[in-house]
């Protein structure tokens, strides 16, 4: 504790599982943590990634007696391709969010549904793309601007147009290294293709595409998302939130929003605050509406208007569990498919909005730009009318929650730090006072942490440990996802947790009002810690492999994780992993991924299960950049 101010435990964090888990047992409840113990020992051959599926002649399985798949393929050639196809899935997942969003922004309108809120940023950008800005209606040139980005899914020639935005050396790399991401969906069909039986069993050629098709999610479709949500709702400023399960209200109407796309999660959260909505609410016998958020549809919605996190990935269940959830509502991906029955044990309306997304045990409200409006009015109905039929026997909110100050978006970050010098030298801002922070040594350097949950670790508990190990280190964090929410659970993005801090660290806190973690956003927002890296090592004259910072993503799950690990890397980060990408069963692959391809890109990944060892080779790999440059 620190002058009454304390960080929450995941101690008390599991404590307050666990009362939850009490209640799911009266009512019959199923739980990943029960689902967990069930599917352990997992199979080793698909661990180590070793399995082949790809044709019917198998599956081929790689022992020492079976050195060989049944065509010949060795096992560098099926797990290398086994790991390209995870890295496709994830690049696929990122990209179609990416254009929903250019499709939705085709759809805005003055008086529609959607509209331009940041068009300083739409200008911005399309003066990065050679569009003529002078004079245009803005709607216009958000529709030109909507056709472009679609075009860059699918165009026949030439390379992302965001690559322009990294520093020469980055640019000559990719080129060189031939990694630039052509047409977006072409580098998932690719690398389709290549694994498709009898095409690629090369590890070089597997992990080469790797990372190219995790560049066309980073430099492609996520940046498309990033910066048109951006455009469209807003870009993020910092605002004051809350986090953890304490932010559901027990006389309110409790409307839960998780999944990625904020098409959906913003139109909730406008109708949840209409005054119509209210009063039908209290006419049901609540207070009001609550919308929280779970995952980074969460992150969107705090970033941007300061709507409170209930929780990260595998604390999904656990809103449903506190009887007091009216409804869940969700749009795509991260979304566990037990919400259905579990829901079906409280009164909770489990709602699905998207094609994409399509589960059992569910209510499906198909939600569209179009018709959003109508939607989200008709999902917060159904929420309120649902009140009643609470059972107050099995209401329980654990009360734990942290105030928080999110929404750092590369714009908000030069904005704080103009205020600390006054440096202003164009609209963007610069980085300059963060660089003589890091030249001076007040700050040894940075981590950006990412990714999700994942039960092979102590849920939150790496996140969180490794956070306050680094900050005691004057090393800042930004972070992103559901690591993003560990920290705001724990308290982390308090402002008074500087206190946690090395001197130096504490010291920048205080001098730009800032908390030491940095929410930047959800997971296709890690395209902004890319654009920073770039600002950082354009301000300085740094390559970005020099700066002194690593990625880290210790509770990783998902293919997403892994495609953005691969454009993190490809970009020049060092990633350090605390869960292992399912490629250990090839030495050859394993051994690029880990060191082979630092020739490449002048980055690799380090994977260490010891969360305290993950600690000190991030802090050893951040000095050994600085002794590097000579600060
Ligand atoms: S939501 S991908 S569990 S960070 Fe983006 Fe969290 Fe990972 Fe999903």
């Amino acid at each position: 504790m620190m002058d009454g101010f304390t960080l929450t435990t995941v101690e008390e964090m599991e404590a307050a599982t666990q009362r939850l888990l009490e209640t799911g047992a009266r009512v019959g409840a199923d739980s990943w943590q029960v689902r967990v113990k069930q599917q352990t020992p997992h199979c080793k051959f698909g661990e180590e990634g070793m399995c082949c599926r790809i044709c019917s002649m198998g599956p081929c399985r790689i022992t020492k007696k079976a050195p060989k798949g049944i065509c010949g393929c060795d096992v560098h050639g099926i797990v290398g391709r086994n790991f390209l196809r995870f890295v496709a899935g994830g690049a696929a997942t990122h990209s179609d969010h990416g254009r929903e969003i250019c499709h939705t922004l085709s759809n805005v309108a003055p008086d529609g549904n959607y509209k331009v809120k940041d068009p300083e940023k739409l200008i911005r950008i399309a003066k990065e793309w050679d569009v003529e800005t002078e004079g245009r209606d803005i709607y216009e040139l958000a529709h030109e601007m909507a056709e472009m980005a679609l075009l860059e899914y699918g165009k026949p020639h030439g390379v992302s147009r965001w690559l322009s935005r990294a520093p020469k050396h980055t640019q000559e790399i990719w080129k060189r290294e031939e990694i630039e991401p052509r047409a977006i969906d072409r580098e998932v069909s690719t690398a389709m293709h290549m694994t498709h039986m009898g095409n690629s069993s090369k590890a070089e050629a597997l992990i080469r595409q790797s990372l190219r098709s995790g560049m066309s999610d980073g430099w492609g479709g996520s940046m498309c998302g990033t910066e048109f949500s951006d455009v469209m709702f807003g870009t993020p400023h910092e605002v004051e939130t809350e986090a953890n399960l304490g932010v559901m209200s027990e006389e309110n109407v409790n409307i839960v929003v998780h999944g990625h796309d904020p098409s959906l999660s913003e139109m909730i959260v406008e109708y949840s605050e209409h005054p119509d909505m209210i009063a039908y609410a209290k006419e049901m016998g609540a207070k009001g509406i609550t919308v929280s958020g779970v995952c980074c549809t969460s992150n969107e919605v705090a970033m941007r208007r300061g709507i409170p996190m209930a929780g990260n990935f595998l604390q999904q269940e656990n809103v449903v569990l506190t009887g007091a959830c009216e409804a869940i509502v969700v749009d795509v991906q991260c979304i566990f498919p037990a919400l259905g029955p579990l829901s079906k044990c409280f009164h909770t309306k489990f709602i699905t909005t998207s094609p994409i997304a399509q589960m059992p045990d569910s209510e499906f409200i198909r939600f569209n730009s179009a018709t959003a409006g109508e939607n989200a009015k008709q999902i917060v109905r159904a929420a309120i009318e649902n009140f009643k039929n609470r059972k107050p026997e099995l209401v329980h909110i654990p009360q734990m929650k942290q105030k928080a100050f999110v929404g750092y978006s590369v714009e908000e970050i030069a904005r704080k730090l103009d205020g600390v010098t006054n440096s202003q030298v164009d609209e963007r801002g610069t980085m300059k006072p963060l660089i003589d922070c890091v030249r001076s040594g007040v700050l040894r350097g940075a981590v950006a942490m990412v990714g999700c949950n994942n039960p092979k670790v102590r849920p939150d508990y790496a996140h969180i440990e490794l956070m306050k190990k680094l900050l005691a280190n004057d090393i800042i964090l930004v972070v992103s996802g559901c690591s993003a929410q560990a920290a705001a659970k724990a308290g982390l993005m308090d402002k008074r947790a500087k206190e946690f801090c090395g001197a130096g660290l504490k010291r920048v806190c205080e001098l730009a009002d800032i908390p030491p973690v940095l929410h930047m956003g959800s997971c296709v927002d890690i395209s902004r810690m890319v654009v920073l890296a770039s600002r950082i090592a354009i301000d300085s004259g740094w390559n970005i492999s020099q700066i002194p910072l690593v990625g880290c993503a210790p509770e990783w799950m998902s293919e997403k994780a892994v495609s953005i690990g691969n454009y993190v890397v490809a970009t020049g980060i060092d990633t350090y992993l605390g869960v292992e990408p399912y490629a250990s069963g090839s030495e050859k692959v394993d051994g690029l991924l880990k060191g082979g391809i630092r020739d490449w890109v002048e980055a690799a990944y380090t994977v260490e299960h010891d969360i305290e060892k993950l600690g000190d080779m991030m802090i050893a790999r951040i000095e050994e950049k600085r002794a590097a440059l000579g600060i």
